[in-house]
């Protein structure tokens, strides 16, 4: 048996993060992980997320979002890392419906009353002014834009391999390839059984993505709905639009959810990402269909893409899954896991989580070494 000040279980963005920032307190540290992160089965790969200030889903997010901003900076002075990219962001609302995003109904609205009140600086754009400056979107002569400066995408892969290898560095212990089998008390400490191993903590945190779901007690388990996500890259139309110039970029155009676009600038002048979001409940990780098929890239090309993105081609250079860990509301849910308080359970970022991840991290990291 090996003891621990504080266990983090699940290494992906928020666990990474954490550790990293654990690590900086000379505290003995193991962050572990079913996986090798960066990986591909979870909810933090595919080259890019979105990262902006006004944060729609709640305006307690903001100084979230701004203090991440400034660790990616600080973590990229000292790594030479580039894992933000600013590009501004465009948030475009169709005029007849509003937003309705998962958990934040009036997205759009909420954004811009948010950035007013904020100070975040940013511009509304008519659907004619933004064709000008972005003739790829069609927007309904209807819409309206919100352009944020600010915003830009992240590299998920990257900042979690530099957080790791950061807290690698400061003398945090790490264990791959690991899945828990169990997590109970022990005296005055955690107990934590892998395959191989058992593990004593004085703390832990759970940040395992969606399979906290293992760790739940039984009525707890259907707060958390896993969704199934599809990122597709399409190939550009050569000379219409320079997409390695555009923004990042949202677009709520009905009155569903799943109505709902997003996408980046070009990262290597031939394709574009290109997604949208979805609800269905797959129960669980390990049930997930990870393969993508002509029809459903079909549908997605006919409902999402056409008439709304041009200087596209219909054709799908990959596409990829990954999951969401949703909760009704969409607000992220970090709490004592049921009958253990010293296991701190921080999960269902619901798909907006990863711009926050760095200053969740500081902020997990404080609660952990404070407590
Ligand atoms: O949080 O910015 C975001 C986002 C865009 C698409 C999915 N999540």
């Amino acid at each position: 048996r090996s003891k621990y000040d504080i266990l983090v279980i699940g290494l992906g963005a928020v666990g990474s993060a954490t550790l990293y920032q654990l690590s900086k307190a000379k505290k003995r540290i193991l962050g572990i992980d079913r996986f090798e992160p960066p990986h591909t089965l979870g909810s933090s790969h595919g080259e890019s997320r979105i990262t902006r200030l006004a944060v729609g889903e709640g305006e307690d997010y903001v100084a979230l979002a701004k203090r991440s901003h400034e660790i990616w900076r600080e973590i990229e002075a000292e790594t030479g890392a580039k894992i933000m990219t600013t590009t501004s962001g465009i948030l475009m609302d169709s005029g007849i419906w509003p937003w309705a995003k998962h958990g934040s109904d009036g997205f759009w609205n909420r954004t811009v009353a948010f950035a007013k009140r904020r100070g975040i600086s940013h511009e509304i754009l008519d659907a004619y002014q933004l064709k000008k400056r972005f003739p790829a979107f069609q927007l309904e002569s209807t819409g309206t834009a919100y352009l944020e400066f600010e915003a830009g995408f992240l590299r998920p892969e990257l900042a979690i391999q530099t957080h790791l290898d950061l807290a690698r560095n400061n003398g945090a212990e790490l264990q791959f390839n690991s899945p828990v089998e169990s997590v109970r008390t022990c005296d005055d400490s955690i107990l934590v059984q892998t395959k191989t191993r058992e593990i004593l903590a004085d703390k832990v945190l759970l940040s395992a993505g969606g399979w906290i779901k293992d760790f739940l007690p039984e009525a707890e388990r259907p707060k958390f709905k896993i969704c199934r996500q599809v990122l597709h890259w399409l190939e550009i139309q050569p000379g219409e639009a320079d997409w390695t110039q555009y923004p990042v970029w949202m677009w709520g155009f009905g009155p569903n959810p799943e109505d709902f676009i997003y996408g980046f600038p070009s990262l290597d002048g031939r394709t574009v990402k290109i997604a949208t979001e979805s609800f269905v409940d797959a129960g669980h990780p390990d049930l997930l269909n990870r393969k993508v098929s002509a029809e459903e890239q079909e549908q997605f090309w006919k409902e999402k893409v056409e008439g709304r993105i041009h200087s596209l081609r219909r054709s799908f250079v990959r596409s990829v899954v990954c999951f969401y860990t949703v909760t009704d509301d969409a607000r992220f849910v970090i709490k004592p896991l049921s009958g253990l308080e010293k296991v701190l359970l921080v999960s269902s970022c619901s798909g907006h989580g990863f711009k926050h991840s760095a200053a969740l991290g500081e902020q997990l990291a404080q609660s952990l070494i404070g407590d």
